[in-house]
């Protein structure tokens, strides 16, 4: 069954739209999965009060033929190929991706819930859904 995904890419760390547009083209990629829409990249402060470098943050809506796990997991494969900075250094924010719907699904399981529980706190998620979303 093919879903409508929303999904939130994140960077702030070394080329941040580089890593975000590495992980567009990663989830181009994957299986049964097209990119339908992608909202504007729009930086933002880091959430949390912690002293961090300011986050590149972008929206993408996505088809797919995934299940919401396997979707996770991929998302996790593609967060680790863009994860090393320069040299050898992990580096854990240099990609985030966070699915945020996954069609009108409700997902609540160990380390998966769907929709987003951070989605009404992230104004720049909001944001961006409301520019992929089609009416
Ligand atoms: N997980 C559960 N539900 C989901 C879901 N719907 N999508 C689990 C993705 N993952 C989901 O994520 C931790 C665990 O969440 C995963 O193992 C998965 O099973 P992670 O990406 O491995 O670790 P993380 O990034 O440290 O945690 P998380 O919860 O993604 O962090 P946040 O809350 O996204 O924080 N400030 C600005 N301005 N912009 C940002 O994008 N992002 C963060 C990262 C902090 N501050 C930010 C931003
Ligand atoms: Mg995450």
């Amino acid at each position: 069954m093919v879903e409508v995904v929303v999904v939130a890419l994140g960077s702030n760390l070394g080329d941040r739209a580089q890593h975000l547009a590495a992980a567009r083209a990663a989830l181009a990629g994957l299986p049964g999965t097209r990119v339908l829409q992608v909202s504007t990249m729009e930086e933002t402060a880091p959430l949390g009060g912690l002293d961090q470098p300011a986050y590149l943050n972008q929206v993408a809506q996505v088809e797919t033929e995934l299940e919401p796990r396997s979707l996770l997991e991929a998302c996790q494969a593609i967060e680790r190929a863009e994860g090393r900075t320069r040299g050898a250094r992990w580096a854990s924010r240099s990609l985030d991706i966070d699915i945020i719907q996954f069609g009108r699904r409700h997902v609540d399981e160990p380390g998966l819930t769907i929709p987003h529980p951070e989605l009404p706190n992230r104004d720049f998620w909001q944001r961006g859904l409301a520019e992929v979303q089609t009416p």
